[in-house]
């Protein structure tokens, strides 16, 4: 245990301070352990690996009063905060301040808050302290007033959103699964997942955030995000070990709030998805070894075939499918379409050879990519063909031409719309980012101010799809 400067200052190292030490640490690390009276923090790791964890804080309020909480945790040399969400974080040193955001910043007595975060490195905690005091002895300070606090505005609140039912939509619909042509939630109850795509992360990483995830969950209500890995254009090819590791951040970031995640394997150049073969073998073998017991997690194992048969595309579907299923055996994989996604329509075929020759596995759906611009009624007919006789997932779309850019054809996109509505085939829209191209839903900027995600930095695409995704 590397000694604390915070934990420890004006002790000398002695036995007995290093036995408090670890007292405290075995505290923080027993949620179960007997409570102080006054305000308390636990601390408990989710997951980890060799590298890293995700841990979750959970601060209670046992005094008579309501409190507004900050924590303050000591990490040891070697481990810092990576992301955090469900409050807002800084750090000096290795002493990372932790304080509540508008829905839980206030604690009521009897009450509890919690925040995570991912921490790169693997020591726990060394000191932590919640309004000033050891976070297992309590403190009694009643805070700043909580009178001043914007946390009891119930539209920013994750659990008691009215419109849409109890809980996240990972709580609602549980573990979804192919049911006929359709997505089902775990009841078998056909279910439509809407949300955005990310743009590439190897080139706007910064608007992932853990504020951006709390605004696109708990303001803007999606139920899923499609975090696009690019494997070509300085993406996975040139750094595996760190884009796989962002992948896991990324995904465990996602849970934390409540949303499904497509893991998208952003093939593009070249289409032939063979030529990323064995990178996809390494890269899916570990995301589903890692992840095969969360009940939120769709892969996407080509993003946009082009220049290449159907059955070409199918035997790399046939091979992936079951490195995915050896560790990961239910869980939904989504198969890119012949044309960039379009069905085959634009390379001059449709949805007929995909119904005729289907992809030999359980639990699989076929993409569909549009941009409402650009792709006209065949495409929308294509759309609806293909979603009478499989499962349409639309992990891609814009409502600008298929340069992610140029003007918007919102009437378009909204015919679109209906018909998802209608067949309820799920959607993520590219993308959520500040890109200066208008399919980018951020004004450009917006990402390294950290916000605000909605309002004035919206586009016009970024306006339309929060409406959609608020009006259900
Ligand atoms: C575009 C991005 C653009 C990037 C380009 C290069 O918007 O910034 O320079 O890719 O890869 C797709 C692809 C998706 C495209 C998007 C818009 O899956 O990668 O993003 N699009 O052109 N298919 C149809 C459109």
């Amino acid at each position: 245990m590397t000694r604390s400067p915070t934990a420890l200052r004006g002790a000398s190292p002695t036995a007995a301070a290093l036995t408090a030490v670890l007292a405290l640490v075995l505290a923080l690390l027993s949620p179960g352990t007997a409570r102080a009276a006054g305000l308390t923090a636990t601390f408990a790791k989710d997951s980890s690996w060799d590298g890293g964890y995700t841990a979750t804080v959970t601060v209670r309020n046992d005094t008579g009063s309501a409190v507004n909480w900050q924590v303050v945790l000591t990490l040891p040399n070697g481990t810092t905060v990576n992301n955090a969400w469900n409050t807002q974080h800084s750090a000096s040193g290795n002493t990372h301040t932790f304080t509540g955001v508008s829905w839980n910043a206030t604690v009521q007595p009897g009450g509890t808050a919690s925040f995570g975060f991912v921490a790169s490195g693997n020591g726990d905690p060394v000191g932590c302290t919640v309004n000033g005091a050891s976070c297992s002895e309590g403190s009694t300070d009643p805070g700043t007033d909580p009178g001043t606090d914007p946390g009891t505005d119930p539209g920013t609140d994750p659990g008691t959103d009215p419109g849409s039912g109890a809980g996240t939509p990972v709580e609602r619909y549980g573990k979804v699964q192919v049911c006929g042509t359709k997505l089902c939630d775990k009841n078998g109850n056909p279910v439509q997942l809407r949300g955005m795509s990310t743009h590439g992360i190897q080139w706007f990483d910064h608007c992932l955030t853990g504020s951006s995830l709390d605004a696109l969950a708990y303001d803007w209500k999606a139920d899923i995000i499609r975090l696009s890995m690019y494997i070509q254009e300085d993406g996975y090819e040139t750094n595996p070990r760190g884009f796989t590791d962002r992948m896991h951040q990324l995904i465990d970031m996602a849970t934390a709030r409540g949303l499904y995640v497509i893991v998208d394997w952003h093939i593009l150049t070249p289409g032939d998805p063979h030529y990323n073969l064995e990178r996809a073998r390494t890269f899916f073998s570990e995301i589903a070894q890692r992840h095969a017991g969360k009940t939120n997690v769709l892969y996407e194992i080509a993003n946009e075939p082009n220049g290449v048969s159907w059955n070409s595309i199918k035997s790399y579907a046939e091979t992936i499918i079951p490195v995915i299923r050896q560790h990961d055996p239910d869980s939904v994989v989504i198969v890119g379409s012949p044309g960039w996604s379009s069905l085959g329509v634009s390379e001059g075929s449709g949805p007929a050879q995909i119904a005729a020759n289907p992809v030999n596995a359980d639990n699989v759906m076929y993409a569909f990519h549009f941009y409402a611009a650009s792709h006209r009624d065949n495409y929308l007919n294509a759309l609806r063909d293909a979603a009478s006789m499989f499962p349409v997932f639309v992990t891609e779309f814009g409502t600008e031409t298929y340069t992610g850019d140029g003007a918007n054809d919102f009437a378009m996109a909204d015919r679109y719309i209906e018909l998802m509505k209608q067949e309820k085939i799920g959607w993520t829209k590219w993308n959520y980012s500040d890109d200066f191209r208008s399919g980018a839903v951020f004004n450009p900027g917006t990402c390294a101010a950290g916000g605000p995600w909605s309002g004035s930095s919206l586009k016009s695409s970024g306006q339309w799809v929060r409406n959609h995704l608020l009006a259900g």
